[in-house]
């Protein structure tokens, strides 16, 4: 749990939601029933308007993410996940595609849902897919897990396309605004069941158990560098050790390090997204790493395949792949793949 002090030098206070919604730790927070009600049926009208890709108003997005920040608060830094659940990499405000990965993995609350960063950036609805995906947060608190990935930052989403669209869509900043302050919030890796660790990009020469993650303030903006920058950067390699990573951020790792964080941690298996994988999925490290990447057609022209993976109760995994919600207005621009994506 990441200390109260932080959280409140941290939190604006003026933005708390009048009523929060479900329970935490057990504990209902509701000032009353009819509250409970009319925020369920609030974020149920959400959901159902955004499914249709109509966007919040600004001042619904401000309400959302409120709620959001209510929530996200009393999550760990390393969140207890329990399976059976599907995870998910990189969806890149692919919001169509998002809508066909529920499709393929089955429909909220009845499936549990992690998630493992970048939701925006890149694809043409980066504000529907945030948009969406917080409001499943608020509405199925205990059945979705949202990660931040190194695109939930103010710096990045400057550049790859996620502050652009806000300033077009909404006529201001505010809206991104509001969404960085949330993605603040987000956890920044999770353990299902005790057993598998869950995280955007990779391993930290800083972090050798997860109880060092636990005590990391994870409360701010993504830094340049240290622990909480690598856990969102890193990759794994097939060169042993730590290497210079070419993204300019975080760092390689070989086998002999998953294998030791692994044994170190009694984990069964690392799984992270991060890197562009032409069928969705890859093993790497003699099985005890897999990357995750559902973002299907990347950028409209990479031509992937996008999977998500199924844990059941006995940590079996099944990979589901898919490939794009084609829709007409979207051509294929150019079938090159490139050699490398942030
Ligand atoms: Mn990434």
């Amino acid at each position: 749990m990441i200390n109260d002090n932080t959280i409140m030098n941290n939190y604006n206070g003026t933005d708390l939601p009048s009523a929060a919604l479900a329970s935490v730790n057990g504990r209902s927070v509701y000032a009353n029933l009819k509250d409970k009600l009319e925020t369920t049926n609030q974020l149920g009208n959400w959901i159902e308007k955004l499914s249709r890709c109509e966007m919040l108003a600004e001042n619904e997005v401000d309400r959302l993410c409120s709620m959001a920040k209510y929530i996200l608060q009393f999550e760990e830094n390393v969140a207890a996940v329990d399976a059976p659940v599907t995870i998910c990499g990189d969806i890149h405000g692919q919001f169509h595609d998002l809508l066909e990965l529920f499709q393929i993995g089955g429909p909220l609350p009845d499936n549990n849902y992690l998630f493992m960063g970048d939701y925006v950036d890149r694809g043409y609805y980066s504000v529907e897919t945030a948009s969406y995906l917080i409001a499943m947060k608020c509405r199925y608190p205990k059945r979705i897990t949202i990660l931040r990935g190194n695109h939930e930052s103010r710096q990045i989403t400057q550049v790859y396309g996620f502050y652009d669209e806000c300033l077009r869509k909404y006529g201001n900043a505010s809206v991104w605004r509001m969404f960085t302050n949330l993605f603040d919030f987000l956890p920044i890796t999770a353990l299902v069941d005790n057993n598998i660790f869950c995280l955007h990009g990779g391993l930290s020469p800083m972090v050798k158990t997860l109880d060092q993650i636990r005590t990391l303030n994870r409360i701010q903006e993504v830094p340049h560098e240290g622990p909480m920058c690598d856990l969102l950067w890193s990759d794994p390699d097939d060169r042993s050790g730590w290497g210079i990573s070419p993204r300019g951020a975080g760092f390689t790792f070989g086998q002999e390090i998953s294998e030791e964080f692994r044994h170190n941690n009694g984990l069964e298996l690392i799984s992270r997204a991060h890197q562009l994988i032409m069928e969705g999925y890859s093993w790497t490290h003699h099985q005890s790493l897999v990357t995750i990447f559902s973002a299907p057609n990347y950028c409209y022209r990479c031509g992937n395949q996008a999977a998500i993976m199924e844990i059941d109760e006995n940590h079996n995994n099944q990979f589901l792949q898919f490939d794009p919600n084609e829709r007409p207005n979207e051509k294929i621009i150019n079938k090159r793949t490139p050699d490398y994506f942030l």
